[in-house]
């Protein structure tokens, strides 16, 4: 399907859209992004997204050129050109044209785009046998060198981390930070959940993930997750985690908005809890699905 790509301000079929060489967003990866997904008529958490992205913007001192709400709109108005009810949306702001220096005060304006595709989701059979992942060398960027809250147009040390977990024969990779530290992986936020004993049912468990000051994205679907666990009971926590805190979880799971929440059996060869994706997870996924019927910004078409 030849989708309508928005444009600095049009739409142009998918293969028409186009940049230019000289922008900086692709010589330098200069630039900030979202992953954005649409459910049944409703963009999910479309202000969450959109404040991460001006916070993006922010700290790089890019100036997105237009408001937040002509923003929502542009992409509502891609979505309906599209007569799109589910769909997964990027939005990019790269820094512009400028010329071959680094210099991005020379660059006269920012350009934006979003696309808007169907989802391409993970196989189901993931979803119940749980992805094996594996622990790889590259390091998460240092929060003090790249800040991995900005979530920007380069994503270099991901990538690094990916292309070792394929050669380690995964399809997503665990990362830590340089003190060795639990992180997230390369798209993904990481989980775990431990049993207490310091009550019965969900009270007798606790959901940790690591505090992104550690060098991990503030993902949404990450937040929502911690939304869900307080909503229902689940005891919580953002602490520091280790490999071995891993290794001897009883359930971990992934969040990001294409996989939502994925259960890991494997990591490194080590079978998690009883190999098999969790109880908890499963109710965490349940509530997950609940909420992005609720928690958006909803149009029609
Ligand atoms: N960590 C990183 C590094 C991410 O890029 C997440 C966590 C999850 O955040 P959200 O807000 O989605 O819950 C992301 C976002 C891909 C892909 O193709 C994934 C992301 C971005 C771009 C591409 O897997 N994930």
């Amino acid at each position: 399907m030849d989708y309508q790509v928005y444009l600095d301000g049009k739409w142009y079929p998918k293969h028409e859209a186009k940049i230019s060489v000289f922008d900086h967003g692709l010589l330098y990866g200069d630039g900030v992004f979202e992953g954005i997904r649409a459910y049944r008529g409703l963009v999910f958490k479309l202000e969450g997204h959109l404040q991460r992205l001006w916070e993006s913007a922010n700290t790089i001192m890019l100036k997105i050129p237009m408001t937040r709400e002509e923003m929502k709109k542009a992409i509502v108005d891609t979505l309906r050109k599209n007569r799109l009810l589910d769909s997964y949306i990027r939005v990019v702001v790269t820094r512009g044209v400028g010329d071959l220096g680094l210099s991005p005060w020379l660059c006269k304006k920012a350009s934006v785009f979003i696309i808007t595709d169907k989802i391409a989701l993970y196989p189901k059979e993931l979803y119940q046998k749980g992805l094996e992942i594996i622990t790889v060398p590259t390091v998460r960027n240092l929060p003090e060198a790249i800040n991995p809250s900005i979530k920007s147009l380069n994503y270099l040390n991901n990538i690094m981390a990916k292309i070792e977990a394929k050669n380690g024969g995964c399809i997503e990779a665990l990362m830590l930070n340089h003190q060795g530290y639990v992180t997230e992986c390369t798209g993904d936020n990481v989980f775990m959940i431990k049993k207490t004993g310091k009550g019965t049912g969900l009270k007798g468990h606790v959901l940790l993930t690591p505090p992104t000051y550690l060098g991990a994205l503030k993902g949404i679907t990450r937040e929502a997750i911690l939304e869900i666990a307080g909503k229902i009971k689940l005891p919580f926590e953002e602490r520091i985690i280790t490999r071995h805190d891993l290794f001897n979880a009883d359930e971990v799971f992934l969040t990001g908005t294409a996989a939502e929440v994925i259960p890991v059996a494997k990591i490194d060869g080590r079978g998690i809890g009883d190999g098999k994706p969790g109880k908890i997870t499963n109710l965490l996924l349940k509530n997950f699905h609940r909420l992005t019927r609720k928690d958006g910004v909803r149009y029609s078409l």
